[in-house]
C-alpha cells in the first residue's frame, strides 16, 4: 500500500490485555475443546492467566446477558464468546443460536468492546467436530485472535 495512507490494522500482542470469555455448557464435549483453545491462544499471545476470567453459562441463549454484564463491568478490554448450537427437528435451532448471534453483537457495539465470536451454528455434530480442533480448524482460538486483534484496533482507533 502506498506510504502515506495511515492502515489500522491492530497487532496480536495480547500481553497486558485483560480477557473475559463465556462459555455454554450445553454441547460442553465441543465447547470445552473451543474454550480451551480460546484460553490456550490468549496466553500463546502473551496474555496472563490472572488476566483471563471464564464465566460458564447454561446455552448459547444465556451467552448475551453474562457477557453484558462483563461489558459494563468495564473490568476486560476484549470478551470471547464460545459455544455450540446444533441444529435438530424443531425450530428451537433458530431462535437459539439467532438470539446468541445478535445478542452479542449488539453487546459489542452497545458498549464498543471487541468480542470474539466463537459459537458454533451448525447443522450436525460432525460439523462441530470439525470447527472443534480437527479439520477446520479451532473456532475457539479464531475467536481468541479476533479478540486480541480487535482489542489492538480499538486501542489504536481510540489513540
Ligand atoms: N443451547 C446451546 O448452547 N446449544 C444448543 O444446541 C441448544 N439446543 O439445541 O437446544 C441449546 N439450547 C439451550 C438454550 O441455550 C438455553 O440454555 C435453554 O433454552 C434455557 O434457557
Amino acid at each position: 500500500m502506498a506510504e502515506h495512507i495511515k492502515t489500522i490494522e491492530g497487532g496480536l500482542n495480547a500481553r497486558g490485555l485483560r480477557f473475559g470469555i463465556v462459555a455454554s455448557r450445553f454441547n460442553d464435549f465441543i465447547v470445552d475443546r473451543l474454550l480451551g483453545a480460546a484460553v490456550d491462544t490468549l496466553l500463546e499471545h502473551g496474555a496472563d492467566a490472572a488476566d483471563i476470567t471464564v464465566v460458564r453459562v447454561p446455552g448459547a441463549y444465556e451467552t448475551p446477558l453474562a457477557i453484558r454484564k462483563m461489558a459494563a463491568s468495564g473490568s476486560y478490554d476484549a470478551l470471547v464468546a464460545v459455544g455450540c448450537v446444533i441444529r435438530g427437528a424443531t425450530p428451537h435451532f433458530d431462535y437459539v443460536a439467532g438470539e446468541a448471534t445478535s445478542g452479542v453483537a449488539s453487546v459489542s457495539l452497545e458498549h464498543g468492546i471487541a468480542i470474539g465470536f466463537g459459537i458454533l451454528t451448525v447443522n450436525t455434530i460432525e460439523q462441530a467436530i470439525e470447527r472443534a480442533g480437527s479439520k477446520a480448524g479451532n473456532k475457539g482460538a479464531d475467536a481468541a485472535i479476533a479478540a486480541i486483534r480487535m482489542a489492538s484496533v480499538l486501542r489504536e482507533l481510540e489513540r
